[in-house]
């Protein structure tokens, strides 16, 4: 039966060629769902597998937009939706230049199954393009969205496929895509998420993927007799997902001693948590220069590490919050080399799948992103709600719904762990979890 398993790997590399990023997830996901497969041969007669990792449906398109010096510019632009087995396709939109099919599809499969450990009627989807928002001028940015959203109207919806944000797409690309989206279909409906609080976004959506990041950490601590407050933490990254991740340490009385961008990082041994250091981070993003060195100019007791990662400093635990892959197999070693005990991850897919067996053999305990970074989508799907219901919710009734939610999905991924390893396995629990209620699903509706 595991050969099934190893079959549907297989296939999905020979029919995705060169796509490493879905290759990675699909092997990462699949094999830890061994155990399952086994106990429901029926999944396979009915090919759930070749199924799941094929999407229901992938839309490429032309984006062709003028920028500032009259130059016409021509992108691509993708929105693979994945699944709807239990709700409509929910996933962000991903701007940056490496952007090709292998990146949307492996977003787009790992939403499946996080949108399924909310425990909330969301599908998987996702989208994005190869256009690098960095260093363009609003006026660009702002046509850009308006080019790419007069093709990707037409294909979404509030009961299709509800897109959002993801790295290189915030509040500011939200509105702009919205207000095209509106303009075209002349129906205010909440058909993006992550929207002005003016206009159907919801209170607290800016803050939940990082706050929901560190409450599962902190359900992650408590699980293993320990505690969050007054210890010290690494993080990556300086963006949306950061600065909700470090508002939340400060407020869980814990010490966030690093920043970083691609161009290096920050190590502020005096801790990162007033509110000038905080709002740092969004200047830092607002820029649009993609680098943090900036924080060591304005603080001079912070150092700043050029072309290194945050992995190197000392910390009790480690939370990648930037992009896929940013530990490696060598970051992984290093940890275990230093007795590290607490990873979780922030951003998707933030380790190789060498590196998660390197720290879990060694010992660590692993957040995976998939459960761990959940909070931002369930939040969106909150505001989904506040937009159908035409209501608005108050920060406070957001956030303790999305509070009550991280600590299911703590305990979904222990329970499903232990009924199928007979261990403390985070990253298989995760998939497992995830993967059961849309497999079901999938069951029930028949082959479609
Ligand atoms: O990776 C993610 O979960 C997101 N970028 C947010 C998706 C969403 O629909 O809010």
């Amino acid at each position: 039966m595991s050969n099934y398993v190893e079959r549907c790997i297989e296939l999905c590399k020979q029919n995705n060629p060169g796509e490493v990023e879905f290759h990675q997830t699909v092997e990462e996901v699949l094999s830890s769902l061994k155990p399952v497969i086994e106990k429901h041969p029926e999944y396979e007669e009915a090919a759930l597998l070749e199924r799941l990792t094929e999407p229901e449906r992938g839309i490429t398109f032309r984006v062709v937009w003028v920028d500032d010096n009259g130059k016409v510019q021509v992108n691509k632009g993708y929105r693979y939706q994945f699944n709807s087995a239990i709700g409509p396709y929910k996933g962000g939109l991903r701007f940056a230049p490496n952007v090709y099919p292998g990146i949307i599809k492996f977003l787009g499969f790992e939403q499946i199954f996080k949108n399924s450990l909310t425990g909330l009627p969301i599908g998987g989807g996702k989208g994005g393009s190869d256009f690098d928002p960095n260093g363009k001028s609003d006026a660009e940015v702002m046509r850009f969205c308006q080019a790419f959203m007069t093709e990707l109207y037409r294909h979404i919806g509030p009961e299709t496929d509800v897109p959002a944000g993801d790295l290189g797409v915030g509040g500011r690309e939200i509105g702009y895509m919205y207000g095209q989206y509106k303009k075209i279909v002349n129906r205010f409906e909440g058909t993006l998420t992550g929207k002005g609080l003016a206009w159907g976004g919801a209170l607290g959506r800016a803050e939940a993927t990082g706050y929901g990041i560190i409450w599962y950490a902190q359900e992650m601590l408590k699980a293993n007799g320990e505690d969050i407050k007054g210890k010290t933490v690494a993080i990556s990254g300086f963006g949306n997902v950061s600065w909700g991740a470090a508002l939340k340490l400060r407020d869980l009385g814990a010490k966030l001693v690093t920043i970083s961008g691609p161009d290096g990082y920050i190590l502020d041994e005096d801790g990162i948590n007033t509110d000038e250091k905080i709002a740092t981070l969004l200047e830092l993003r607002g820029s649009g220069q993609n680098v943090c060195e900036p924080y060591a100019k304005k603080f001079p007791n912070a150092k700043f590490f050029a072309g290194k990662k945050p992995w190197e400093a000392a910390a009790d635990l480690y939370i990648p919050c930037a992009t896929q892959n940013e530990i490696q197999a060598e970051d992984a070693k290093s940890f275990v080399d230093r007795g590290v005990k607490f990873v979780c991850e922030g951003s998707n897919m933030s380790s190789t799948n060498e590196a998660i067996k390197i720290m879990q053999d060694g010992g660590i305990i692993v957040g995976p992103s998939k459960a761990a970074n959940a909070g931002g989508v369930a939040c969106s799907c909150i505001e989904m709600g506040q937009n159908a219901g035409k209501t608005v919710f108050s920060a406070e009734e957001v956030l303790e719904q999305l509070h009550g939610i991280m600590v299911g999905i703590h305990k979904a991924c222990a329970d499903a762990s232990k009924e199928y390893y007979g261990k403390y396995d985070l990253v298989a629990g995760a998939n497992i979890a995830g993967f059961l209620k849309v497999a079901n699903a999938m069951m029930e509706q028949g082959l479609v």
